[in-house]
């Protein structure tokens, strides 16, 4: 009798123990706060905000790619510049078949902005923080909106190519397999809408929708594209056109952060197969169709998506480490 009582109460404080580490556990994990560097690195953001500009400056693919880099890096486990680790005797996340040509810019913009914030605060702010913030940036220089970044994510021990495959979205992907890979993210279908509206800047290579353009033995499928557009597209992207051509994915305002994405989809405008399903879709198409008349509305919904995207997977005490260059584990 007294013997069961003892080992009831074991498990009792077993349990107790366990269900108070359950409970713990998602507080441990998400840390992230604006103030994160106040005292450790009070002039991060402006350290960024600078180098951004920079770059910017240097060339507009800087918006574009490092918007990408940023999205790539999220959805493969989570937001802790994996994407950012270079190669050694293994592929790591960014050679994989699937990186999608990442454009190099987004990479030397998060490279010389964690430089410029190493000489102000040594050891201190993680590459996947950099990352987050140059993201923010690159937008809102785009005449696209500014929001508050979340910060205090450390650097990911991982990088492997091989955990790339099935996690980011493909351009000929169907809506509903679309909303469950963002689902898996914590994402729902409005912020799938709000965060593809990214396609409003940068560009795709042909290869990427020429399956779209080219029908086998005929001209552009006239149900997916308007005419004009088409007659652009194949100028562009010749059946036989080479890997590097690339063209901008909203023709109408390219190198504007704006909401014109939404009303080209309606127009026969929409690039990819992707694109087009957001506006064909029930249950993305009412998303869509606010967002095309509405801007305002676009950009609520999209500094809401952008800072839910990032808080995908993010890392904290042995899982992660403050990396001294973002392209190396510190080991
Ligand atoms: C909804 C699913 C999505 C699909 C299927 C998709 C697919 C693609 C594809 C195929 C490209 C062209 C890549 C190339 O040929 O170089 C591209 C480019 C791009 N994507 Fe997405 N994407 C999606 C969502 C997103 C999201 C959520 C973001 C960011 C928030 C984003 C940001 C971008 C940007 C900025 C570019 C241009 C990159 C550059 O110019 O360097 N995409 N996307
Ligand atoms: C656009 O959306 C914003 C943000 O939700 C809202 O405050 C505003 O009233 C909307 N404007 C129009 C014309 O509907
Ligand atoms: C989604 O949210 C839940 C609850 O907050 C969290 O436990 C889970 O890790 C999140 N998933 C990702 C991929 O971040
Ligand atoms: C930017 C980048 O690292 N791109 C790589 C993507 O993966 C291919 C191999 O599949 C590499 O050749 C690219 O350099």
């Amino acid at each position: 009798m007294e013997q069961r009582w003892r080992r009831g109460c074991c498990l009792l404080t077993v349990a107790l123990v366990a269900a108070m580490v359950l409970v713990s556990a998602p507080s441990a994990k998400a840390k992230l706060s604006p103030g994160y560097y106040r005292t450790t690195c009070p002039r991060v953001e402006s350290i960024v905000r600078s180098a951004v500009a920079r770059k910017v400056r240097e060339t507009f693919v800087t918006v574009p790619a490092t918007l990408r880099l940023f999205f790539h890096d999220c959805f493969v486990q989570g937001c802790d510049a994996s994407v950012m680790i270079a190669s050694g005797s293994s592929d790591a996340e960014k050679d994989a078949p699937d990186n999608e040509s990442l454009a190099g810019d987004g990479f030397d913009t998060v490279v010389r902005a964690k430089a410029a914030v190493e000489k102000a605060c040594p050891g201190v702010v993680s590459c996947a923080d950099v990352l987050a913030l140059a993201a923010r940036d690159v937008v809102s220089m785009s005449s696209g909106p500014r929001w508050t970044v979340e910060l205090g994510r450390l650097d990911g021990l991982v990088s492997r190519a091989g955990d790339v495959a099935g996690r980011l979205p493909g351009p000929d992907m169907r809506p509903d397999a679309l909303a469950a890979m963002f689902a898996d993210n914590n994402l729902t279908v409005p912020d799938m809408v709000a965060l593809s509206g990214a396609h409003t800047v940068g560009f795709s290579h042909c290869a990427r929708f020429a399956g779209r353009l080219y029908r086998s033995g005929a001209g552009a499928d006239p149900s997916y594209y308007r005419a004009s557009y088409a007659r652009q597209l194949m100028a562009a992207c010749p059946r036989d056109v080479g890997p590097t051509i690339a063209v901008d994915m909203d023709p109408v305002t390219p190198t504007v952060f704006d909401n014109a994405y939404y009303a080209n989809l309606a127009r026969g405008l929409g690039l990819f197969a992707s694109d087009q399903a957001l506006h064909d879709g029930a249950a993305s198409r009412p998303a869509v169709e606010g967002f095309a008349r509405n801007q305002t509305l676009f950009f609520e919904a999209f500094k809401e998506a952008m800072v839910k995207l990032g808080r995908v997977g993010v890392k904290s005490g042995r899982r992660g480490e403050i990396r001294r260059d973002c392209t190396a584990f510190n080991g």
